[in-house]
């Protein structure tokens, strides 16, 4: 049994999560309406896997015996100034979800429940993993340079990270 205040953060993280998956779809769109085909495919996965953050906490706060609320997403922007400037949103986007995880944690502290600290490690893993693969991303992107000619390649490069997302994913799934 979790606390009300502990039901009521991890109702608000669910709505953090949510906006996030809303939020890289949108992206996804606007890659593709750009032409970036990898980068499109890179957001929707990226957007699957939100869905997926999202649904792990729904299910433990059943599972806990609080009531998990569906959340009301606000609409995320679909207009975006440049790719650098996307991933500059996606990483600013992973580092308020890192923050949010952390004061959970603190939470999971104050209430003494340690069922939830456990339950949050796995985020802490996730968002460790997220904002080192964003970081990554930006470094290439400022390495390729912006002119019109690069988008080509910063294209190719953030599929080829995609495709190997997926074959880690894959590999970790096999191995559980
Ligand atoms: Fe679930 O916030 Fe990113 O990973």
């Amino acid at each position: 049994m979790i606390s009300k205040t502990m039901e009521e953060a991890l109702n608000q993280q669910i709505v953090l999560e949510g906006y996030a998956s809303f939020l890289y779809l949108s992206m996804a769109s606007w890659c593709d309406k750009e032409g970036l085909q990898g980068c499109a495919a890179f957001m929707h996965r990226q957007s699957e896997e939100e869905r997926a953050h999202m649904l792990r906490i729904f299910h433990y706060i059943s599972e806990v015996d609080g009531f998990a609320l569906t959340p009301a997403i606000a609409q995320p922007p679909h207009e975006f100034e440049s790719v650098r400037s996307l991933f500059e949103s996606v990483y600013a986007h992973e580092q308020k979800v890192t923050a949010s995880i952390h004061n959970l944690i603190a939470l999971s502290y104050k209430d003494n429940d340690h069922t939830t600290l456990n339950f949050l490690q796995w985020y802490v893993q996730e968002q460790r993993e997220e904002e080192a693969l964003m970081r990554n991303i930006l470094d290439r992107i400022k390495l390729i340079g912006e002119g019109p000619m690069s988008l080509f390649y910063i294209d190719k490069e953030i599929e080829k990270i995609n495709k190997a997302q997926i074959a880690a994913e894959a590999a970790e799934g096999a191995a559980e």
